[in-house]
């Protein structure tokens, strides 16, 4: 497979037809279900700061980016009625302030039934004349914006748009292995840079070099976190001035691709054998927890499963004492490992769609004592996740328990020698197969090496 990111890439071409006959597919029953004719799907608007000129980087509407590789493209709007084309309202504007679009190009063009505007009034003359058999997706700040369109995203559209969203397309998968590749390739120049004793700042340069995107492309913002760092979990500084001592690096950081992202942690010891070793052995228990990754795994399960794993960890790392389930419910291995296993994974990070059981909209509650799961579905086929264990060194979390009977379940003394590392996590992007996964990002890596 080439590292062609380009909108001229054969290899997504080939598939995009088909994704286009599953969205149009899709949006048949969201229409149906809102008795509606016409679905038209907004892209957005660019917000401005307060009391100021200047406008935050654009955030196109989700819905949107599924149906083209467009992640720059404001005020615009595709329409979709159901045995037609889809048509795309492209903006164009006349503006020698700001950058504007180039013309429509690429694989997605032949798709499309193409307007350009280039003034907003126009957009009116190319939506279908009878409003109220419309349904209109997006974010309208400003009621111009929906041209009459008085029935702005309905619950029962959304749903449905939203469940089917957690089943990729071959079209997404293939943006999906690419953007994989494109993290790799960040991840490979951030420990060279690791290795080379630079700065937080300096390994974020690194990162963005290597991947070719700049802060506002990056799927989010990249966590580069030296040592202790690693211990606060969404740690988005970029610290300028290099650590006394260089202990260890855990970098969570992704790349996108016509805007599907991959979402990549890995951690690295400077040249400290113990915690190399942890890391290590988190890394055999990752892969262990990726192995049972297949089509009809409740992911809570899985979960759960992990945190029954991290405990055996914990134990022979010399963090925790006790079996397993008593580890478990004295609350030891969330104290260590507080956040989710992991989430779907597309042209949202945190993908939409993680708690529905079905279309209707009934959703599935996370574990009780585990809230911050965001994934609770049974596992299909093609659904794309990440499997992200960690363990770290979190005072707040951990000195709750001193008085509780789990108090006597951690070994302090092991607390104290991790806190200086910060923590560990190890995260792979998947595909769901019928009878195991694939694992993007191991395949990238082994690509990039
Ligand atoms: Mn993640």
């Amino acid at each position: 497979m080439s590292d062609d990111y380009s909108d001229k890439n054969p290899s997504l071409g080939i598939h995009y037809p088909a994704h286009i006959q599953e969205l149009s597919a899709r949006h048949d029953r969201a229409l149906a279900s809102s008795g509606a004719s016409h679905v038209v799907i907004f892209s957005g608007c660019p917000k401005v700061a307060f009391l100021d000129d200047f406008q935050y980087p654009f955030k196109p509407n989700a819905h949107f980016l599924g149906w083209a590789p467009l992640t720059n493209l404001p005020l615009s709007y595709i329409v979709y009625s159901p045995g037609e084309a889809p048509r795309i309202i492209y903006y164009l504007p006349h503006d020698y302030w700001h950058p504007v679009p180039g013309q429509p190009d690429g694989y997605w063009t032949g798709s499309f039934d193409i307007r350009i505007v280039h003034s907003i009034e126009d957009v009116g003359e190319h939506l279908p004349d009878n409003r109220d058999q419309c349904i209109l997706i997006g974010e309208i700040d400003d009621p111009a914006h929906a041209f009459g369109i008085e029935r702005i995203n309905p619950t029962s559209a959304i749903n449905i748009l939203h469940y089917a969203r957690g089943v990729k397309t071959d079209y997404e998968v293939a943006c999906m292995r690419l953007a994989s590749r494109r993290g790799a390739r960040g991840h490979v120049a951030a420990e060279a840079a690791f290795r080379d004793g630079l700065t937080e700042f300096e390994i974020h340069q690194a990162y963005c070099q290597a991947v070719s995107q700049a802060d506002n492309e990056l799927p989010y913002s990249n966590i580069i976190a030296l040592n202790a760092h690693g211990a606060i979990l969404h740690y988005t500084d970029l610290d300028r001035q290099p650590p006394e001592e260089t202990r260890s690096f855990l970098i969570d950081a992704g790349a996108q691709v016509h805007g599907y992202a991959s979402d990549i942690t890995r951690t690295y010891s400077f040249n400290d054998m113990r915690f190399a070793a942890l890391v290590e052995r988190m890394d055999t228990t990752q892969l262990e927890i990726v192995s049972k990754v297949r089509a009809g795994v409740d992911y809570r399960e899985l979960h759960v499963d992990a945190h029954r794993m991290l405990a055996g960890v914990l134990v022979d790392a010399g963090l925790a004492t006790g079996d397993p389930d008593t580890l478990l419910e004295t609350g030891v291995t969330s104290a260590f490992f507080p956040h989710g296993l992991g989430h779907l994974l597309g042209v949202q990070v945190h993908d939409a769609g993680g708690f529905m059981e079905n279309e209707a909209g009934l959703m599935i509650d996370p574990p009780s004592g585990h809230p911050f799961l965001r994934l609770t579905r049974v596992l299909k086929e093609n659904m794309v996740l990440t499997i992200e264990p960690g363990i770290y060194a979190i005072d707040m979390l951990l000195e709750n328990l001193r008085g509780t009977p789990a108090e006597h379940h951690v070994i302090w003394d092991g607390v104290d020698w991790l806190r200086p590392f910060g923590g560990i996590r190890i995260e792979d992007d998947v595909r769901v197969m019928a009878d195991g996964c694939e694992n993007l990002t191991r395949d990238a890596f082994a690509a990039v090496h």
